[in-house]
């Protein structure tokens, strides 16, 4: 472990050069100096941000290394599952990945039809759970921890249902704020998630989102806007939605029932100035180092009302653009939610190990968007289910706090660095610690 823990150190040092600013964390190992200020530069912030995941994969490691905590958790380090940048998966890697969501495509629904008409596919339950559970997912005290489960409920049914046999992917938002289109996620390429849509000429050039009654946030239109022409996807349906689309010039698209059958393409608008402003480097750090207490993290990652952003959550997914990029509730229906909300994640992940005793279980928010209407507080004994989507069924938020711990013990490990994965090779990795 000391070992390790040296090879980590030295490969950060040798990584971020001069770092700002340095403070100690309280529960981390002992020999561990952190930023503590992010910073403007974008290399630099992009370094700081390896270093402080690379902190948490070694707080990690420790925990599971840890002879109680083994008991504890049921979690070892030889039943590790591993996240990945999907910059870091080779081309056939990369197609498994996609091959298995096409699969989910292909399957047939489990989700009663009188509860959603228009559920055809496996793949739509995780829409159509997501779209019926919206206002009590997003601004909540629920929110980081479902899309966990959700996530995870996710990648279980790509292993079970369609034999995925690789690790779960992540987007690192900052890798791509200068071109999406050249994102190794948009480019189009049969590795892809598919590519931008087809340009509309004439586009507005703003759309407007509009949050319980505050004053809306204007932002930009993308490079396309119509329906993806290449890539995997470009024959996938989408079955479910709109349900608050927000479209280019202002105006919102809702079906009726956005649970009823409406069969569509999938349009993308992609907008690097987006993810450029709210997904940075810089952003993504500063999220991680300038929140202190789990309700303004959780806030602050979703856009704070009334502050004019969107925060590193709503730069993913409106980046992305078009339909259903531009719907809250929707959203899944694109597949690189998958992959974004890999990355959401990530950070919740590094942000509980900066100080994992204190942050593992950090709590707060409550049942409803933006407590609206009033609701109970969101507590450890909440439970959550995700519908139809997934085979786990309902569980309390504080199973679900922990990668390490809890009934899903998933062990999510992060690799940033080839060579530290090489280095950590002589682990034998298996399957986790299970789910369900
Ligand atoms: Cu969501």
């Amino acid at each position: 472990m000391m070992v390790l823990r040296a090879v980590c150190f030295g490969l950060l040092v040798s990584e971020i050069g001069a770092i700002p600013a340095l403070q100690p964390y309280a529960s981390a190992p002992a020999t561990a100096v952190l930023p503590s200020i992010a910073s403007t530069s974008t290399a630099t912030a992009s370094s700081q941000l390896d270093q402080l995941a690379s902190f948490a994969l070694i707080v990690t490691t420790e925990r599971v290394s840890n002879r109680t905590a083994q008991k504890r958790d049921g979690c070892t380090r030889n039943k590790l599952r591993v996240r990945r940048d999907w910059r870091t998966l080779s081309d056939p890697q990369r197609r498994e990945f996609i091959d298995a969501i096409l699969c989910l495509q292909q399957l047939p629904s489990q989700t009663p039809p009188d509860l959603a008409p228009g559920a055809k596919t496996r793949y739509d339950d995780f829409v159509a759970t997501h779209i019926n559970q919206t206002r009590q997912i997003h601004f909540t005290g629920t929110f980081l921890g479902w899309h966990r489960y959700f996530v995870a409920e996710f990648e279980q049914a790509l292993r079970s249902e369609c034999g995925y046999t690789g690790d779960y992917p992540y987007w690192n938002w900052p890798d791509d704020t200068e071109n999406l289109e050249d994102s190794p996620i948009f480019d189009g390429s049969d590795t892809s998630f598919s590519g931008n849509g087809a340009p509309i000429p004439n586009q507005p050039p703003e759309f407007a989102l509009t949050i319980s009654g505050r004053p809306p946030i204007w932002l930009p239109t993308g490079s396309g806007g119509g329906c993806i022409t290449d890539g995997p996807f470009k024959n996938y349906t989408l079955n479910l939605g709109p349900a608050g689309l927000a479209l280019p010039g202002g105006e919102q698209a809702s079906a009726p029932n956005p649970l009823d059958y409406n069969p569509r393409c999938l349009k993308r608008d992609l907008t690097s100035s987006i993810l450029r402003q709210f997904s940075n480097a810089t952003a993504v750090v500063e999220l991680l180092l300038k929140n202190r207490i789990v309700y303004d993290f959780q806030t602050s990652m979703q856009g704070t009302p009334g502050s004019g952003g969107i925060g590193v959550h709503g730069g993913g997914h409106y980046s992305m653009g078009g339909d259903p990029g531009r719907d809250v509730f929707t959203s899944p229906g694109d597949p690189a939610f998958w992959v974004h909300h890999g990355m959401v994640d990530r950070v919740w992940w590094i942000w509980q190990s900066l100080d994992w005793g204190a942050r593992w279980n950090a709590i707060s928010g409550t049942g409803t968007f933006l407590n609206e209407p009033p609701s109970p507080n969101t507590t450890l004994e909440t439970v959550v289910d995700i519908g139809f989507a997934g085979s786990g069924g309902p569980i309390a938020m504080r199973e679900i706090m922990s990668t390490t711990a809890g009934r899903f013990a998933m062990c999510i490990f992060d690799f940033l660095l080839f060579f530290l994965s090489f280095f950590l090779s002589f682990f034998s990795w298996g399957d986790c610690c299970g789910l369900g």
